[in-house]
């Protein structure tokens, strides 16, 4: 026994690839346990060349593992990974780690480290990219927990983690739930791209009549540049792949519904409440939802649009699109790190803003060449509050910001909705404003309720008595 120096709980699709990732590695041997033994025999007959010790119980998979026992749980987030951390902690000792690899609600990881840290256990909330493919080649790894924690897990996560240009795409996050909490907002990036990416196709395809094949040639093209990445690589997969029952290209006949399992609503609703805005992440997640009711889509079929479109220079607006693509692009990464820098200042991380986008270059789905970028702009200003103000950012933001509104313009009199183009550009355009209409909204609260302003010529607080004579009074005098 106690012959395992790493053991996988969960032996699903992640757990199984997971687990066989860990067996290749030179000197792991790797326990592994699912609550339904049969998955267990069905991955060791399957994989006889794998470095497997398959336990039957939670006790025999605990007597396997040599100490620190150290076991990473691959179970359906929520109830599953409760049961599971209970049943660990029963068999496992103080010191032994246990590393939660799911998609959980970083909230919830925050509430299990310190519950099982009472024990003497160490908990890891752990954030892994990349599907099913990433666990079993290389994924990008976001571990969050204790110091203590990460020295015997860190050479484990180096060795499984994807490597882009040398370097595995793993680092400690921050402590308890910073982990998960760079997982999830990751996810709402990678949702924001999406929908950019899509928006792009639908421009091109409605303004220029260009197949999803010739759309795809283009997108490949793109693939060569700035917009280089694994999403606008797999696009062109997507659009060129022809269906066999009908002879149609596949996107035409796949139902335009699009579902999602959770990740970007938690990023909105997060930075809704970290007062953050995510406006493009919001705008991917909104444009799912509107595509999810068929039934108002079909009341409202009829509503009238625009007639006839046609853009009277195809290069040129293909060559907007990019650039639009690019400009919204840099906002969604500017707004997710932003939620990055207000969650660890809320939760007290500390974040490595450049480590985040370092480990992303490799195995996750937003994986880029552009992300070296981000990595370069917080390496020459750590506090950077704003990354699309970074040089290399709002040079290309400037290059862009007159195809971008060419290319929102076109959108709007086409009647072909671009909601994450559109929303990106009002943020760049909220952004670089000289005066908000913020002030009116302050003075409609200050109206209503009391709830003053500031000025811009003196110090203090103030309050306009609105039902009386009108006359400002310094606002300590209303309350
Ligand atoms: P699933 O999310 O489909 O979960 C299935 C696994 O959970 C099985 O091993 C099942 O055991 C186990 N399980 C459940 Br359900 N309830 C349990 C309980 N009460 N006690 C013990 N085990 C329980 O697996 P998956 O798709 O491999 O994903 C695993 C985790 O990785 C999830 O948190 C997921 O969100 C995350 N993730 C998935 C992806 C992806 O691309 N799929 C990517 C990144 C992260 P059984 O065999 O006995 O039913």
């Amino acid at each position: 026994m106690s012959q395992a120096n790493i053991g996988v709980v969960g032996l699903a699709v992640m757990g199984s690839n997971l687990a066989r990732n860990l067996a290749s590695r030179e000197g792991n041997t790797v326990a592994i346990y699912n609550r339904s033994y049969d998955k267990t025999e069905a991955l060791v007959a399957a994989h006889p060349e794998a470095n497997f010790v398959a336990a039957q119980t939670i006790q025999e998979f605990a007597a396997s593992l040599s100490a620190p026992r150290t076991a990473i749980i691959m179970v359906k987030a929520g109830a599953g990974t409760d049961a599971v951390i209970d049943q660990l902690c029963q068999v496992f000792e103080p010191g032994d780690i246990i590393v939660d690899g799911g998609n959980a609600l970083f909230t919830d990881t925050i509430r299990r480290e310190a519950a099982v840290r009472a024990t003497g256990i160490n908990f890891v909330g752990a954030g892994i990219s990349g599907g099913e493919e990433g666990a079993l080649t290389g994924p990008s790894i976001m571990p969050g927990g204790s110091a203590e924690a990460w020295e015997t897990l860190g050479p484990i996560l180096r060795s499984i983690a994807a490597i882009a240009e040398g370097e595995p795409c793993v680092t400690h996050v921050g402590t308890d739930g910073a982990g998960h909490f760079v997982k999830m907002i990751h996810n709402g990036i990678e949702y924001a791209d999406m929908q950019l990416i899509a928006e792009a196709y639908d421009l091109i395809r409605r303004g220029t009549g260009k197949s999803p094949a010739q759309i795809a040639d283009i997108f490949a093209e793109w693939n060569t540049g700035e917009l280089e990445s694994y999403l606008i690589e797999i696009t062109a997969e997507v659009l060129r792949q022809v269906d066999a029952s009908t002879g149609k290209p596949l996107v035409d006949v796949i139902v335009d519904e699009a579902g999602s399992k959770g990740t970007g609503v938690w990023t909105v609703q997060t930075a809704l409440s970290l007062g953050t805005p995510v406006s493009g992440i919001a705008e991917a997640v909104f444009a799912r939802g509107l595509s999810s009711h068929p039934e108002q889509r079909a009341l409202a079929a009829n509503f009238p649009g625009p007639d006839n479109f046609s853009v009277a220079d195809e290069d040129a607006f293909i060559e907007d699109v990019r650039q639009a693509l690019y400009a919204s692009k840099i906002v969604a990464y500017s707004q997710g790190f932003d939620a990055i820098r207000a969650g660890a200042a809320e939760y007290n991380w500390t974040i490595n803003l450049g480590e985040v986008a370092r480990i992303w270059r490799g195995g996750c789905i937003i994986r880029a060449q552009f992300l070296n970028r981000i990595t370069e702009a917080y390496r020459a200003d750590e506090s950077l509050a704003l990354l699309m103000a970074a040089p290399y950012f709002a040079d290309a933001v400037a290059t862009a910001q007159s195809a971008w509104r060419r290319v929102v313009i076109a959108a709007t009199q086409a009647g072909i909705p671009a909601p994450a183009f559109g929303s990106s550009l009002s943020y760049y355009d909220g952004l670089r404003a000289d005066r908000l209409p913020a002030a009116v909204v302050q003075g409609q609260r200050d109206f209503f309720g009391a709830h003053t302003y500031r000025r811009v010529d003196k110090d203090g607080t103030f309050h306009t008595q609105w039902s009386g004579d009108r006359t400002e009074i310094s606002a300590v005098d209303t309350h």
